[in-house]
């Protein structure tokens, strides 16, 4: 299996609900580690760079106003086929459809209030990571 790393954002409604440590202890108990992580208040322009690739979309803007909306924590997760297994934890983008156990599906309140957010390929992992990280931020473990 392949070694990966992704970037993970715990998003304002789950850090607003007090859920993080419950949260990352779903990545833990799914074996992803995690390698680097830091809590931010992204800035409007911080938040549209990072959604960049859905700047065309009806609904970018309330995106990045909820992005915007409070405090989310950004972090690397790594460990065995990392991306897709931090996508099967998250669970579906709607929670109205995320599978039961899943953190959306426990967490989430609606498609915009989704509590977390993983990169979707190798290529928007390693663009993520390094728009958030510099490489003296992630320690191997
Ligand atoms: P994310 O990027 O946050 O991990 O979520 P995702 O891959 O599951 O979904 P994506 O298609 O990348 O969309 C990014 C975020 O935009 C919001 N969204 N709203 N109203 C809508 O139809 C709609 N579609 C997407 C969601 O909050 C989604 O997480
Ligand atoms: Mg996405």
């Amino acid at each position: 299996m392949a070694n990966e790393r992704t970037l993970s954002i715990i998003k304002p409604d789950a850090v607003a609900k007090n859920v993080i440590g419950e949260i990352e202890s779903r990545f833990e108990k799914a074996g992803l580690k995690i390698v680097a992580a830091k809590m931010l208040q992204l800035s409007q322009a911080q938040a549209e760079g990072f959604y960049a690739e859905h700047k065309e979309r009806s609904f970018f803007g309330d995106l990045v106003g909820f992005m915007t909306s409070g405090p989310v924590v950004v972090q690397v997760l790594e460990g065995d086929n990392a991306i897709a297994a931090n996508r099967d934890l998250m669970g579906a983008t709607n929670p109205k459809e995320a599978e039961a156990g899943t953190i959306r599906a426990d967490f989430a309140q609606s498609i915009d209030a989704n509590a977390v957010h993983g990169s979707d390929s190798p290529e928007s992992a390693e663009r993520e990571i390094a728009y958030f990280f510099g490489s003296e931020e992630i320690c191997a473990r």
